[in-house]
């Protein structure tokens, strides 16, 4: 027997609603409730099906750094205030480029920490890593059989990420396991950076196949990506997005780093021809990257810190930015410098059971539509 839909009882963000302003600057980590109420974790993570549901994944593909922080993090915290959230270390997805195991290992486990000292609270959102809860898998493999070859090839991120060593069938259809994981737990809403954009097209494209062919059963998810912070850029090369493989370690600030180190890339930062601070993305890559940046963690506008810094030189802002940073990073460091592995994994250990409860609940009903037995 099919499940109805869940009802819904409160308010969805727009298509593309901007949470700026709803996290002007990072709460300090609810660190005091992750320990503390680590033996209740498992009977406190519970579904309420009066709230809209939102699920986001991260790799464990490297350190995190403020690209994933401003472009994803900081708003999932937020969201554990109006929605039934999910959060998901995708390990699966890591493999898609060459991971040495032993550092993968400890990838995930650094990466669930970052979530954690962030202020994902386990109290209020489901956690867990993605190879422990095989239900992607699979969902994976049937989603797979309505995929347009076409559609995967023409995927941004897949031919970037050629040039990466990822000459493999995982790479091709990383959009595939990425919409198997948002549809499995049949969320709303999907908060990322904007480049998963074309990931979150394709997961809409694959829901409509799959509802005109076996009946209406998936909701089609909105992506909801921040104002300012989408899009965080290198430093290195301010054209390029931060990213975690980037080979240059320099051209990211992570979430760990500390003062000095934090202080040391953005003084190394590359800017731009002239001495003018403007917000011109085009022109300036450089200053605007940092603008951007100075104004996640100050909850300043772009235009606002543009005017106030003007007559700076670029030196000026580099300071004022890293003091930002640096002061903004302070309490998610500590937070995480706190944390216990065991603890943690004990975290994830039941985020897992819980998820596989929920997904199997969807996969019953979607072997049941394909015509297998649920
Ligand atoms: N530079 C960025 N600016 C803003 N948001 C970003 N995100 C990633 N890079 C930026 C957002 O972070 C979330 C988790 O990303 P991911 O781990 O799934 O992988 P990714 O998007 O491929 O990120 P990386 O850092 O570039 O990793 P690698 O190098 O391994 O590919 C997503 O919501 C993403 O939008």
């Amino acid at each position: 027997m099919l499940r109805p839909h869940r009802p819904s009882g409160v308010v969805l963000l727009c298509p593309g609603a901007s949470l700026i302003g709803l996290v002007p600057s990072p709460r300090p980590s609810p660190i005091a409730r992750v320990l503390g109420g680590i033996g209740d974790v498992e009977g406190a993570i519970r579904s309420d099906v009066t709230r809209k549901k939102v699920f986001s994944g991260i790799q464990p593909s490297g350190d995190i750094h403020i690209g994933n922080y401003m472009g994803a993090l900081r708003n999932w915290v937020a969201m554990q205030d109006d929605y039934d959230t999910v959060y998901c270390v995708v390990d699966l997805h890591a493999l898609t480029l060459p991971q040495v195991p032993a550092e993968l290992r400890d990838a995930r486990l650094r990466t669930a920490k970052i979530l954690l000292a962030s202020g994902i609270d386990p109290q209020r959102s489901l956690i867990y890593y993605q190879s422990e809860v095989p239900q992607h898998a699979e969902l994976c493999w049937i989603l797979g059989t309505l995929a347009s070859i076409g559609h995967l090839s023409r995927m941004t991120q897949y031919k970037e990420k050629l040039d990466k060593g990822g000459q493999n069938l995982g790479l091709f259809s990383y959009p595939v396991l990425m919409a198997a994981d948002i549809l499995v737990h049949r969320v709303h809403a999907v908060p990322v950076g904007n480049d998963q954009t074309q990931h979150l097209e394709f997961t809409r494209d694959l829901v409509d196949r799959f509802n005109s062919r076996y009946g209406e059963y998936f909701p089609r998810p909105r992506q909801i990506t921040p104002g300012v912070g989408a899009r965080v850029m290198s430093l290195k090369e301010p054209t390029s997005k931060m990213s975690k493989s980037d080979p240059d370690a320099s051209s990211r600030i992570l979430v760990t780093d500390d003062a000095d180190g934090i202080r040391r890339k953005i003084r190394r930062a590359v800017t731009d021809s002239g001495r003018r601070i403007v917000y011109d993305v085009a022109r300036k890559p450089g200053i605007s990257n940092l603008l951007d940046i100075l104004a996640v963690f100050t909850g300043d506008s772009v235009e606002e810190l543009a005017d106030r810094h003007s007559a700076s030189g670029y030196g000026k802002l580099k300071e004022v930015a890293a003091d930002a940073v640096i002061a903004g990073l302070a309490p998610v460091r500590r937070a995480y410098l706190d944390l216990d592995d065991v603890d943690v994994e004990r975290i994830m250990n039941a985020g897992a059971v819980e998820a596989r409860r929920r997904t199997e609940q969807t996969m019953a009903d979607v072997r049941e539509l394909i015509g297998l037995p649920g």
